[in-house]
Parts: C-alpha cells; sequence; structure tokens
C-alpha cells in the first residue's frame, strides 16, 4: 500500500510539474526552405519583464522554456552571414521591380528589397545595396535579417504582419509552436544558402 501510494505522489507530481512547464518552440527557415541557425531569440514576458534568451540549432530549430504563462514579446536578432545570397542579380531585379517591368508581389521579398527599411523600396535601397555588394564601407542601415511568421499569403499584406518583434499568448502548460520566416536582406530570388 506505502509503495503504491509512493508511486501515487510521483506520478502526481510529474503531472504538476508538466501541467506548470510552457514553451515556445519552432523552426527559422528562409522562403525557400534553407534553415537558418545562430539566430538570437529572446522571450520577454510583457507582465513581469522576465526574459530568456537562446539561439536557434544547425537545423534551425529552437525552443525556449518559459517560466510562466501569459503574453510574450519574442524578438529575433541576426546579423550572420550579411552577404549570403546577395549578389548583383538582386539589384537587377530591385530596379525592374521599381520601374515595374517585373513587379515582386510578396511581402517577403518587400522586406529583402527594402534594405534601409523604410517599408517602401526606392532607387535609395538600389543604392544601399550596391555599396553593400562592393563592400564600400557600409553597414546595413536594418538588421541583415528580417523575421516574422509564416504567412498564409504573402501577397496579401493587410494586415501588415509584425516583423522582429512578434507576440504570443501562451497558456500554462502549452508548447506554442511557431513557423518562423527568415528574410535575408538584399536576397531578393531567395539564393541563400543555409547549413
Ligand atoms: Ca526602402
Ligand atoms: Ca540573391
Amino acid at each position: 500500500m506505502k509503495k503504491i501510494i509512493k508511486i501515487l505522489t510521483i506520478i502526481q507530481f510529474s503531472f504538476l510539474f508538466s501541467a506548470n512547464a510552457q514553451s515556445f518552440t519552432g523552426t527559422i527557415h528562409t522562403p525557400n526552405n534553407q534553415v537558418v541557425e545562430g539566430v538570437t531569440i529572446t522571450a520577454k514576458n510583457t507582465s513581469s519583464q522576465a526574459s530568456i534568451t537562446v539561439m536557434s540549432n544547425n537545423d534551425g530549430t529552437f525552443t525556449i522554456d518559459v517560466a510562466e504563462a501569459g503574453d510574450y514579446e519574442l524578438s529575433f536578432e541576426s546579423d550572420v552571414n550579411p552577404l549570403n545570397g546577395v549578389s548583383t542579380f538582386d539589384l537587377v531585379l530591385i530596379s525592374k521591380h521599381i520601374l515595374n517591368i517585373l513587379v515582386q508581389d510578396s511581402y517577403y521579398s518587400i522586406l529583402a528589397m527594402d534594405i534601409n527599411g523604410n517599408g517602401i523600396v526606392t532607387v535609395f535601397d538600389i543604392i544601399y545595396l550596391r555599396q553593400f555588394i562592393l563592400g564600400i564601407d557600409f553597414i546595413f542601415p536594418v538588421p541583415a535579417w528580417r523575421f516574422l511568421e509564416a504567412m498564409d499569403d504573402p501577397t496579401d499584406f493587410v494586415p501588415l504582419p509584425e516583423v522582429d518583434t512578434l507576440h504570443f499568448h501562451v497558456d500554462s502548460g502549452e508548447t506554442k509552436v511557431l513557423d518562423i520566416i527568415a528574410v535575408k536582406v538584399g536576397d531578393v530570388n531567395g539564393s541563400f544558402i543555409g547549413g
């Protein structure tokens, strides 16, 4: 009898433990499904301000266990591989977009083309990117990578999705699974190679 009570207590304890554990987990990948490692992800509880930071693994996955259920702000940052996937061909694509010759209709492409991060694609973005490709004393005006939740339809911009700092609610015991798109700024045709 004693033994049974002991086992029941252990079961109860593990149940309590699992009921209290909640987490955010997911994979970070480009629109072309290249996984992106080394992304710094910070989850901050918007009430307590308690925060925890992890990095995405080699396969683009991440898991953040958080102490409390509630509302969280997840920030994604990376300046890894800023030139990977960026070439003069991307410059040509931005020019064609501006001239209405070949319009990029995906929001992921808009983020890739908006080098100075002001929300619009103009000739200034071409100037910035050209400087970058030529290695002329250049740092990205915005982070080299932008992050957002995968969109159901990337050609539908209404409402505009959150970028870089995303907001989520996690319930007690919930594992919130996220599908995160990483856009390499400057890589309009998605030629970034991960891994
Ligand atoms: Ca711009
Ligand atoms: Ca490219």
